[in-house]
């Protein structure tokens, strides 16, 4: 059998940690044939917690799960990292601008930059999670110049998921027969999702709906407020359905997308559809054998055009804002 895959989780005792660690320690992140051992990071406070969910993890006698290990320091959490989930940050709070916000994630998103640098495999791949997800990744990278800038990539498969059921919705279908949806730009309100290239069954998902009213003041805004929406119903943030991104993210940037689809990824710039290179920007994308690549030549429309440089200008924003702090 295979030697197991080492899975970095910070962030392990927060609400998103506890759903998705039982589904890595089930193979639903790397599949049913690879053997995981998870290391957990977590701060000072919050280990005890921790060690309470890898008890419970315990208890699920998980066949694919080879070991759990705690930490509160990310050199040793980071240390021979095949996969990194970076979960833990620091929650916007009330009066608090959006320079502190920076500032606070500054503080855990450069060292454990640094600590990837010093200690992961050499295969690492890294996902951010915690907000804001797409800047966070971008100074967690700055901080790793000996790994390939591309391994360091954020979460916009909630929002891509979100919308691929918001559409199946809206045109009666299977979720499963929605492809090409995607989601571009910045994980925050400014984000745009495009169902200009969808596809339903096989048929142009923009024609299908054929209602322009809908897709901009129904279902962009309802998908880009959908965490909104999900807290006022809930009265706590989307930890399920987020960890369940995390795992698709992950999942197919190493098993690969299917035949004739792709996905979002909050990945590196190339500079491809006008994005500055190097900001962390949600693209389509399509993996295969371990890699991703942006898919090339949609043709954007005007729609599209102006929604896209909108939530890229406020990536650049962000990057400016953390360069003048020192951050990168
Ligand atoms: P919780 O507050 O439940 O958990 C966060 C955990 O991180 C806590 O246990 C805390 O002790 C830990 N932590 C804080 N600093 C740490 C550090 N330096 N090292 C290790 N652990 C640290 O939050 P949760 O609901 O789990 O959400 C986590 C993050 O995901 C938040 O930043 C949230 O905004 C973000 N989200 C991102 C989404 C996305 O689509 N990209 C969607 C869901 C979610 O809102």
């Amino acid at each position: 059998t295979q030697a197991p895959v080492n899975v970095t989780v910070t962030g392990a005792a927060g609400q998103i940690g506890y759903a998705l660690l039982f589904r890595i320690a089930s193979g639903q992140l790397l599949g049913p044939d690879t053997p995981v051992k998870l290391r957990l990071l977590e701060i000072p406070q919050a280990v005890k917690a921790a060690e309470g969910t890898a008890l419970e993890l315990e208890d699920g006698a998980f066949p694919l799960l080879a070991g759990i290990d705690i930490f509160d320091d990310a050199k040793q959490a980071f240390a021979g990292a095949n996969v990194a989930l970076l979960v833990g940050a620091r929650p916007r709070t009330k009066g608090m601008e959006r320079a502190d916000l920076l500032e606070a994630n500054g503080g855990i998103f450069k060292p454990q930059g640094e600590a990837i640098n010093a200690g992961a495999a050499d295969d690492i791949r890294v996902l951010v999670v915690g907000n804001p997800a797409n800047t966070n990744a971008l100074i967690a990278q700055s901080h790793a110049p000996d790994v390939p800038a591309e391994r360091f990539t954020a979460m916009t498969r909630l929002d891509h998921n979100r919308a691929v059921a918001q559409l199946a919705k809206k045109l009666n279908a299977p979720v499963g027969e929605i492809t090409k949806l995607t989601i571009w730009g910045n994980h925050s309100a400014s984000q745009y999702p495009d169902i200009f290239h969808a596809e339903v069954g096989g048929r142009n998902a923009a024609e299908a709906v054929n209602d322009e009213k809908w897709l901009a003041e129904e279902f962009i805004p309802r998908v880009a407020k959908r965490g909104a929406e999900i807290i006022e119903a809930r009265g706590a943030s989307s930890a399920a359905s987020a960890a369940n991104a995390a795992i698709d993210h992950i999942h197919d940037w190493v098993l690969g997308t299917p035949e004739g689809d792709w996905t979002s990824m909050a990945v590196p710039s190339d500079g491809s559809y006008g994005v500055p290179e190097g900001l962390i920007s949600s693209f389509p994308v399509r993996c295969r054998d371990g890699k991703y690549e942006i898919v090339q030549g949609l043709e954007i429309n005007e729609f599209s055009r102006t929604r896209i440089d909108a939530s890229v200008a406020e990536l650049a924003e962000e990057r400016e804002a953390v360069k003048k702090l020192g951050l990168i």
